[in-house]
């Protein structure tokens, strides 16, 4: 991506003007902030999201395609998604320990009174694991693409890609096709990367603009808890995994990944920074294209630890609002819910809130607590939407290293 060090600071640089004016307006001059808003700020923030939401069927279809094409092998694809999905589910069991641990000793249900008596909230039908799995073959590929179903897609494209490494010459014309595909999608991220520091800019002070401060006085403790969770398990599962695993120095993975951490914070959406993620993982962190294209949307899908620790954070907040001692089996409960929910929740903004009445249900807890927690929630999105992709990456770093050591061997 050109100049992604340049592009990383207009986007950092823009992220920080864009809060503060959010928390200006709306603290000092609401009036303006309503005209600004639905004027400019909307507007541009939602014009990056489609641009680069745009993308994401098309490139997942054609990198996943031209990533198994690219393994040459259905035994080397086995072996990268046996790491990959072990990986993902070890790293989310720490996600857990570390939501549950901070939530259990920071107890910020018990820093503040909170009204229970007049919270409603209407949970959105959340999809059953067993259908989820179930739904992963795509009956109608077309129609998986249109919808965007992201699981479908992923399905169906190691499908075309498994067909075109077996057949091999039969259909190396096809694979052209494919990989000049790959290289229309990369020209198309960077042309619309441009527009990343405006949109950041407007995505956030919208954000920052509605919420309020009002929001943060009350739930400090809440946003606080959840923030030093995403924060231990960023540093230590993920630096430790680039260090341990990765063979790479931690400083070089946060900083080489920044761009895509940047855009998804300023999105909220893991499946709308995959084209930033993927690009920003092949140039700056040294992942083979196959590799990439393989496990990042399949990441962005279903592996999404941030999600998973502000749902522990969230489970142990309201409990402890209600007055409900959780047991270790209703923690344990809690631990596989929120794994479970990960696999259903697509990367899209909010969805791990709607998820969250899963995790209370499986503990008999009310739902109505996540009435109070929405207010800050959509900052946290942010937040933990950078933390399920750079999951994503620490993974894909993870099995490059493993793979160029089996390969050397
Ligand atoms: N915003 C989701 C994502 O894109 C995560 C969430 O809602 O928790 O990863």
């Amino acid at each position: 991506m050109e100049g992604s060090k340049n592009l990383t600071k207009r986007i950092i640089i823009a992220l920080i003007l864009g809060l503060i004016l959010g928390f200006v307006l709306n603290i000092f001059a609401p009036s303006v902030f309503e005209i600004v808003d639905p004027y400019i700020l909307h507007p541009l923030g939602t014009l990056f999201l489609n641009l680069i939401k745009m993308l994401v069927v098309p490139l997942v279809f054609i990198s996943i395609v031209v990533g198994v094409a690219g393994l040459g092998d259905p035994a080397k694809l086995g072996r990268i998604g046996a790491k990959t999905v072990g990986y993902f589910m070890i790293t989310s069991l720490f996600a857990l320990t570390f939501a549950i641990g901070t939530g259990t000793l920071m107890q910020p249900g018990l820093t503040a009174e909170f009204d229970t008596e007049n919270v409603t909230y209407e949970p959105q039908e959340a999809p059953s694991v067993v259908d989820t799995l179930l739904a992963i073959i795509p009956t109608n590929p077309i129609d998986a693409m249109s919808g965007g179903n992201m699981l479908q897609i992923i399905t169906f494209s190691i499908f075309i890609g498994l067909a075109l490494a077996v057949l091999g010459d039969k259909t190396k014309g096809i694979l052209r096709l494919f990989e000049q595909g790959n290289e229309i999608m990369m020209y198309l991220i960077n042309l619309i990367m441009k527009l990343a520091p405006a949109g950041a800019f407007a995505l956030i002070a919208s954000a920052v603009g509605k919420q309020g401060w009002e929001a943060f006085k009350v739930m400090g403790m809440y946003f606080i808890a959840v923030l030093i969770a995403l924060f231990l398990h960023t540093v230590i599962v993920y630096g430790g995994t680039a260090s341990l695993l990765g063979k790479m120095n931690p400083v070089k993975f946060f900083k080489g990944f920044a761009p895509a951490m940047a855009v998804s914070f300023s999105t909220s959406s893991s499946n709308a920074t995959l084209p930033v993620s993927m690009e920003t993982a092949q140039k700056n962190l040294g992942v083979p294209k196959h590799i990439s294209s393989f496990i990042q949307p399949l990441g962005a899908t279903i592996n999404m630890d941030g999600t998973a620790i502000m749902q522990g954070v969230a489970t142990v907040f309201i409990a402890q609002v209600y007055g409900v001692d959780l047991s270790l089996s209703q923690l344990l409960m809690v631990v596989l819910t929120a794994i479970l929910a990960s696999l259903g929740t697509a990367g899209v903004p909010g969805v791990g809130l709607i998820m969250l009445a899963m995790v209370l249900n499986s503990v008999n807890l009310p739902v109505e607590g996540i009435a109070l927690i929405i207010g800050v929630d959509r900052l946290l999105d942010m937040t933990r939407t950078a933390v399920n992709i750079t999951g994503d990456a620490a993974c894909a770093v993870y099995v490059t290293e493993s793979e160029r050591k089996r390969e050397s061997k």
